[in-house]
């Protein structure tokens, strides 16, 4: 398992945290999520043999936000 920090910019509340949060648990490998509005960042751990950063970033983009 690793443990990275994605930074998050475009959420505005507790319900883009929540949206943010929903995409990232979403992906395939993320075993953990927690997203901080006031950091405007993530802590992701994931398994990097089922995804990557680059999958991670990709459905917070697809959510609506910038990673
Ligand atoms: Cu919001």
């Amino acid at each position: 398992m690793t443990e990275t920090k994605i930074k998050i910019e475009g959420m505005m509340c507790g319900h883009c945290q929540a949206s943010a949060t929903k995409a990232i648990s979403s992906v395939g490998g993320v075993s953990a999520v927690k997203v901080s509005l006031a950091d405007k960042e993530a802590t992701v751990t994931y398994e990097p043999k089922k995804t990557s950063v680059d999958a991670i970033k990709a459905a917070i983009v697809e959510a609506g936000y910038q990673a």
